[in-house]
């Protein structure tokens, strides 16, 4: 593959492109609105650890100083991990603009997505996608995220949805635009924090060869759009269920009460629940990251 000369690479990126070698894209909007510094930092470290231990070289995407970036150098991994919620965050709406104006820019997944494209990479690895939000029939408000999914050749490992949304929506959605959505080793779309939502997959794989070749095929066949594959959280670091429902609703009543709308609801949202159950949520959110990462690495290698 050729590099595109819009795209700042890193050097091992850039050597892996050109070479045809496994690379997998992880985001940043999950560094600087996900996570608490330092954990954020540490954890995007130990993700681009994983993927390497596992033979595809990690791109973490985001806009620094106006440049779109596939690859990040410790020193910007730590400015975007400090800067926390102040770093603009960035889906598809906002980059030309950021870009335009030089500035700073933390990916979301509908931006991650438009950047692994865009420099060569078929597979990302998150910890949980935008989708419906509750209440979406009055507020319209559904992530750029599926919509991106529905467009953009890009297979993104995640860990479900989180119910700060409404999962029967997301999938409703989804549907619509097309992506197919595969639960690797389940027959149920995972929730993030559990390993159950109660909503069925449309497709069940157990191998990450069997996934790479879903991807190939739809690409052979000029099918444009994502592949959406959904990896439960590993056992031992799912959460009670009806414990991190109940902060979730709370989270979520609050919102409403204080009118938190648009791009600031789901950092709120995060905001909160990690507030609530501090370290606990924060543990598991860890590990499915992890998780995600190691299983992308491997489709990355399948393909
Ligand atoms: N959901 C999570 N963790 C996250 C996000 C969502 O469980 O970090 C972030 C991702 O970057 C995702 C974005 O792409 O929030 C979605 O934001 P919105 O709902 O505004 O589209
Ligand atoms: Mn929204």
């Amino acid at each position: 593959m050729k590099l595109n000369e819009n795209i700042r690479y890193s050097p091992e990126v850039a050597e892996a492109i050109l070479n045809d070698r496994p690379v997998i894209a992880l985001e940043s909007t999950i560094i600087s609105h996900g996570m608490p510094y330092p954990q954020n930092v540490e954890t995007a470290r130990r993700c681009e650890e994983t993927a390497r231990s596992f033979g595809a070289v990690p791109a973490t995407c985001a806009i620094i100083g106006g440049r779109l970036c596939a690859g990040l150098t410790g020193e910007q991994l730590e400015h975007l991990g400090r800067s926390g919620l102040a770093v603009t965050k960035a889906s598809r709406r906002d980059m030309g603009v950021i870009a335009a104006r030089g500035g700073d820019g933390a990916l979301t997944v509908a931006g991650t997505m438009i950047a692994a494209k865009l420099a060569g990479i078929r597979v990302f690895a998150t910890g949980g996608i935008g989708g419906v939000h509750r209440g979406a029939a009055e507020t319209m408000d559904i992530s750029a995220d599926l919509d991106e999914l529905g467009r953009t050749s890009v297979a993104v490992v995640c860990a479900g949805a989180k119910s700060i949304l409404d999962i029967g929506l997301t999938l409703e959605y989804l549907e619509t635009k097309g992506v197919p959505v595969i639960g690797y080793g389940t027959d149920e779309m995972p929730a993030f924090y559990t390993r159950s939502s109660g909503f069925g997959v449309d497709y069940r794989m157990d191998t990450p060869e069997e996934i790479a070749r879903a991807i190939n095929e739809k690409a052979r066949l000029g099918i444009e759009g994502g592949t959406l594959i959904v990896n439960p959280v590993p056992e031992k670091y799912s959460m009670d269920k009806d414990r991190i429902d109940a902060v979730i609703d709370a989270a979520v009543k609050k919102a409403n009460a204080l009118g938190v709308k648009g791009k600031k609801i789901t950092p709120f949202l995060l905001a909160e629940i990690k507030d609530v159950t501090g370290g606990e949520s924060l543990e598991t959110n860890i590990a499915l990251v992890l998780n995600n990462v190691e299983l992308a690495a491997k489709i990355a290698c399948a393909l």
